[in-house]
């Protein structure tokens, strides 16, 4: 059996890495440069044969290829002896929920202002939008306080990988300067001193 973990340093590929290492999965991690053309280029042939769009993450598993971060984490517990996602109706139900809410509301603002900063064409960035982001990235800050509340972890007692996606997704959104309330960082920082997250950074830096 070999996993590769296609990605770029702290990005939603850390995600993925954080969770093979929590689930003690051996891999590669082949690092890329997201514009490249070339060989470990995420915009070459070879790469956009695994990944058609020409992003990270990407993880191949023998033949078997998968996108999308969220995606992989499910398949990374799906693989692992140890379980990271709850395995009850509701509880697995409350992990969906929360995973989409932070794919699809609460990383939206964060990824526009990456979009309209210096990840898109620059005939297509409109800084106007990016005034627009913190307000955006706040109201989802409000529904996410209605959604859950943050104990030592998101969901329940017990560690999971919505704690990857909240955590790294707070993380990102304190290296690009939004502000986040001091509990919500105090969180990413317990969670991130964890001995898998320590391990995962260390793949990159
Ligand atoms: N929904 C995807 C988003 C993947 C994504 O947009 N990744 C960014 C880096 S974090 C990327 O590859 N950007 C390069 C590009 O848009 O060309 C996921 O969660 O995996």
């Amino acid at each position: 059996m070999t996993i590769t973990l296609y990605g770029i340093g702290p990005s939603r590929s850390f995600r993925c890495l954080w969770a093979l290492a929590e689930a003690g999965l051996e891999h590669e991690f082949v690092s890329l440069d997201l514009s490249g053309t070339g060989s470990n280029g995420a915009k070459s042939p070879d790469y956009l044969a695994i990944n058609p769009q020409g992003k990270v993450p990407s993880l191949k598993h023998d033949d078997f290829v998968l996108t999308e971060s969220a995606a992989i984490l499910s398949y990374i517990n799906s693989i692992s002896v140890r379980k990271f996602i709850p395995e009850d109706l509701h509880g697995r139900a409350k992990y969906d929920e929360l995973a989409f809410f932070v794919l699809s509301e609460l990383e939206q603002p964060l990824w526009t202002t990456g979009k309209h900063k210096f990840a898109i064409p620059e005939e297509h960035r409109v800084p106007e939008v990016l005034a627009t982001a913190q307000w955006e990235f706040d109201k989802a800050l409000n529904a996410l306080a209605k959604l859950v509340s943050i104990n030592e972890f998101v969901l329940g007692n017990e560690f999971s990988f919505a704690d990857i996606l909240l955590a790294q997704t707070f993380n990102w959104a304190d290296r690009f300067k939004f502000k986040v309330p001091s509990n919500y960082l105090d969180y990413r920082d317990r969670m991130y001193a964890r001995d898998a997250a320590i391990a995962s950074t260390a793949r990159y830096e």
